[in-house]
């Protein structure tokens, strides 16, 4: 068979060298499981299935290593020295005794030890002094899919739903079990299996056996399912004249509601919402606030160990306001009066995943707040499933961000880690990083098979922002792709390099959102929406003078939003970094910048070498070639040239739409589009 990736990075495949394989093959000799529940039989076939896979022999399980040697061994709870560094779900991996153990606290932490433990395998580590120790930083790491009931999702790009409703519950697609080892193997333990523009549909009894079913697949990956609610669900399902969520007898709809979800699913894990939001339901339809609905919802999960997350993704139409300052103006003053249970969820950055954004303002603004952030793995602004853009350095660039909430050092990931703020929730941090799935029911799950990697790079930051965005990708091309050494570092530096490459001929020096209804065809000129903040010409300011909107104090402010240190470095257009510059700054056609080039010859090498460097990532496709699958090669050939083509098409999109104004030739030795 071709490779047809839906095996992922848990391929398996028999490893080439035969010395190596027996060298792995003597410390793998059999497993020794102490204890058992589902959770630990999961544990144990995933590493009988990898090692099989990948060394030969079939590995025996045995109840205990007694005297044996060269084995490994499962052990739950653990104690002493070795509980140091571990939180509940942390594994510690060490060689004693002469056989390997995986330990944990918890049989997920020994779940996601195995896993830890075949990476190993897989990525050519050795095993011989093994000693691995790890704990995830963030509590909540999810998933969030925008699947609908009827099988469509919203912004995908790899086919319909994962989920078939239709068939469910009786009928348990294979596909859901290897959705749930793939999150696993990278400590993802969490999915928002709906939509948030929500169907209340999903909140019916007939539905809820469907979800329950979902949730008994994950269970035994620790995994839980919580959903997305549609906030007026008490008027459209309850039959009730209101879901103002201050009338009691809402409160009791919710209450029993929950109950209710709970009895199907016991370890439910909670609502996601988005409210009064581009046109969604919520408090402020009966004048309440999102402290009322959210609070209302935590008051309802009370008695259960869920949590609500509350999505911060808010924006009115303001013709003359700045929406880069809607959701810190309509957030911060609720700082503090939210229950214990609730999340706020928080995009990355101000506006909507746009290939580059400054960080959310939010985050560092709300310390009596647990915020959680939010990315979008599904390429809504990032060219779909056709262009090539490994997002880790996106993720990494966010949560590597200075807030300076409480002085230097006090990045976003620390916000979200809740060790700057030290959030607590009874007891426990709750703290939550979220990524909009890119998975589809396309038989690579991602239509783009190297946007896998996107998957992985989510989960892995997700357990641990410290990890590098070059180590994951070698990790998921040795997993996913070749071992082979010269065709990982050709497809590592395609993966490294590729959101700038995009960001050049799409977005570049701070521009933003060229494109209205699908995303994805370039139209900066577009003018004409029921709202401003709908057009591509309010993101990007064009006119005879210059580019970019101003957010400094002589334009919208939104500067002001960010701590004294973070404006510093943007507030003045003489110094503000390039990537940023025209998030903040007009900047006139013929200003000119670090690089010695004037506004518009910088925008034009930008675009120019942009699409060019798409030529770039074809010629080192082409050298990785020997080294990868052939059926998978020749796809991403495909892929790759639909990106160059369509780069060159945004390319002139923007430099022609742009000349218009600063009326002045494309600097040699780039060519005028014909
Ligand atoms: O980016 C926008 C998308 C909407 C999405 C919304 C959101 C689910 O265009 O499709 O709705 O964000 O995040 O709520």
């Amino acid at each position: 068979f071709a490779d047809d990736g839906y095996r992922l990075w848990l391929k398996y495949d028999r490893l080439a060298d035969a010395t190596v394989r027996s060298g792995y093959a003597r410390s793998t000799q059999f497993i020794a499981v102490s204890g058992s529940s589902p959770v630990l039989t999961a544990a144990t076939s995933e590493l009988q299935l990898g090692l099989q896979g990948l060394l030969g022999p079939t590995v025996p399980t045995l109840a205990r290593a007694g005297t044996r040697q060269g084995g490994i061994v499962l052990t739950v709870g653990v104690s002493g020295a070795d509980a140091n560094g571990l939180n509940e779900e942390g594994y510690r991996i060490v060689k004693r005794q002469g056989n390997i153990v995986v330990m944990g606290k918890t049989d997920v932490g020994v779940l996601y030890g195995t896993f830890a433990l075949l990476r190993q395998v897989q990525t050519g580590q050795p095993l011989d002094n093994i000693n691995l120790v790890s704990s995830p930083k963030v509590k909540l790491r999810m998933l969030n899919h925008w699947d609908n009931p009827n099988g469509t999702i919203e912004r995908g790009y790899a086919g319909g739903s994962l989920w078939k409703w239709s068939e469910l519950p009786e009928t348990i697609d294979p596909r859901y079990k290897d959705y749930a080892r793939a999150n696993a193997s990278l400590g993802i333990n969490g999915t928002v299996v709906n939509n948030v523009n929500a169907s209340p549909r999903l909140l019916t009894g007939e539905y809820l056996q469907k979800v329950a079913a979902l949730a008994d697949v994950m269970r035994p990956y620790g995994i839980k399912v919580y959903l997305s609610v549609y906030f007026a669900a008490p008027k459209t399902l309850g039959g009730l004249k209101t879901s103002d969520p201050l009338d009691p007898q809402v409160r009791k709809w919710w209450a029993d509601k929950t109950a209710e979800i709970h009895r199907y699913i016991p370890d439910f894990g909670g609502f996601l919402v988005k409210a009064n939001s581009e046109g969604e339901p919520g408090p402020q339809d009966y004048g309440r606030t999102h402290v009322d609905g959210a609070n209302m919802l935590a008051a309802a999960m009370k008695p259960f160990s869920g949590v609500v997350i509350w999505r911060a993704f808010v924006y009115k139409a303001d013709p003359t306001g700045d929406r880069f300052k809607a959701a810190y103006e309509e957030f911060t003053p609720f700082d503090g009066q939210f229950d214990p249970k609730v999340i706020v969820q928080v995009k990355n950055g101000p506006i909507d995943f746009q290939p580059r954004e400054p960080f959310s303002p939010l985050f560092g603004a709300m310390p009596k707040t647990p915020l959680g952030i939010e990315f979008q793995l599904t390429q809504e602004y990032l060219g779909f499933a056709t262009h090539l853009v490994y997002e880790a350095p996106l993720f990494k660039e966010c949560l590597e961000s200075d807030t300076y909430a409480a002085g230097k050092g006090s990045t976003v990931a620390r916000v979200v880690d809740g060790s700057l703020h030290g959030y607590r929730n009874a007891g426990p941090t709750q703290t939550l990083m979220a990524g909009v799935a890119n998975t589809g029911s396309d038989r690579n799950w991602t239509g783009h098979p190297l946007a896998q990697a996107n998957w992985y790079a989510f989960g892995r930051i997700a357990w641990d922002h410290t990890l590098t965005s070059a180590a994951i990708a070698d990790e998921w091309i040795k997993m996913t792709l070749t071992r082979q050494p010269q065709a990982v570092s050709h497809v590592r530096a395609m993966l490294l390099r590729s959101r700038d490459i995009y960001v050049d001929y799409n977005a570049p020096l701070g521009l933003s959102r060229p494109w209205t209804g699908v995303h994805f065809a370039p139209e900066p000129w577009q003018n004409k929406s029921p709202r401003p903040d709908w057009t591509a010409v309010y993101y990007h300011r064009a006119d005879s003078i210059g580019l970019g909107f101003d957010r400094t104090a002589t334009g919208s402010n939104a500067l002001a939003q960010y701590r004294p240190d973070v404006r510093r470095q943007w507030e003045n257009v003489d110094n503000c970094p390039l990537p940023y510059l025209l998030w903040f700054h007009h900047v006139p056609w013929t200003k000119q910048l670090a690089t010695g080039r004037t506004l518009w010859d910088e925008l034009c090498t930008r675009f120019y070498t942009g699409a060019d460097s798409v030529r770039w990532l074809q010629q080192e496709w082409a050298l990785a070639k020997p080294a990868i699958d052939p059926a998978l090669y020749t796809d991403v050939v495909g892929r790759l040239a639909t990106q160059h083509r369509e780069a060159i098409w945004w390319r002139d999109a923007w430099v022609l739409y742009l000349q218009e104004f600063a009326k002045k030739p494309i600097p040699k030795p780039f060519k005028q589009p014909e």
